[in-house]
């Protein structure tokens, strides 16, 4: 089976789906698109008009990053990148969803920032997730256990592309380089982590990188 992967250049729920394809060996192709311009493809892949989206051999699509990881852990069950035992694979999808709702509540501080004029107490709402997230991670993270014949996980994978994205749009402009952002200083035990995983070859394969994209007129 062929798959194509439908992402963006600085995608973190694209880059997930990227990274859990090369860690399990899958090969696939990929369109970069922007689902926010007038020639985006995403729509006609899927009602939720966001990528990132697979389509497989026979055009059929599977999309929403967290679904997909799960997916491709039915279809391509080697390597685990979740653990077999029950208990264990409730902690991994633990980690994941925190990942995945830090991953969020960013992008809604960095969205909401666009406007003409943010709503302060939104902005802070978020980012008290983002801060009690963060913490949650670091605590999920130092009481769990190695699993064995697992070397990395759908939770890595989505913390690890959260966390290694936030450098990357304070970089770039996307976002000022505001404290609650600033979690390699709060949580340095997570930046050890996050540069381990950044060293795979699934996460250096796969480094943003900036789109034509004006998040202003997305806001607009
Ligand atoms: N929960 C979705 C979020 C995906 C998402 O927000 N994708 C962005 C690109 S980074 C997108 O396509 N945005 C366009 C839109 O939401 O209309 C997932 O994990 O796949």
């Amino acid at each position: 089976m062929s798959l194509r992967l439908i992402n963006a250049l600085s995608s973190p729920y694209g880059r997930k789906v990227a990274v859990a394809l090369k860690e399990k060996a899958i090969p696939f192709d990929v369109t970069f698109d922007v689902p926010w311009g007038d020639d985006t493809c995403v729509a006609k892949h899927s009602p939720l008009e966001q990528l990132p989206i697979l389509i497989l051999d026979d055009k059929t699509t599977v999309f929403d990053s967290s679904f997909i990881l799960e997916w491709l852990e039915v279809r391509y069950p080697n390597p685990p990148l979740l653990p077999s035992d029950p208990e264990q694979a409730l902690a991994t999808r633990f980690l994941k969803l925190l990942g995945e709702r830090v991953m969020e509540a960013i992008h809604a501080i960095v969205f909401e920032l666009q406007r003409a004029e943010p709503s302060q107490p939104f902005v802070d709402r978020q980012s008290r997730k983002v801060r009690r997230g963060l913490a949650e991670i670091e605590a999920t993270i130092e009481r769990r256990h190695p699993v064995a014949g697992i070397e990395i996980d759908i939770g890595d994978i989505a913390v690890g592309t959260m966390l290694l994205l936030v450098p990357f749009l304070i970089r770039n402009g996307f976002v000022a380089d505001l404290e609650v952002l600033r979690w390699q200083v709060r949580h340095p035990r997570l930046a050890a982590y996050a540069n381990r995983l950044g060293a795979r070859a699934s996460f250096q394969e796969t480094v943003p990188a900036l789109m034509d994209v004006d998040l202003k007129s997305v806001m607009a």
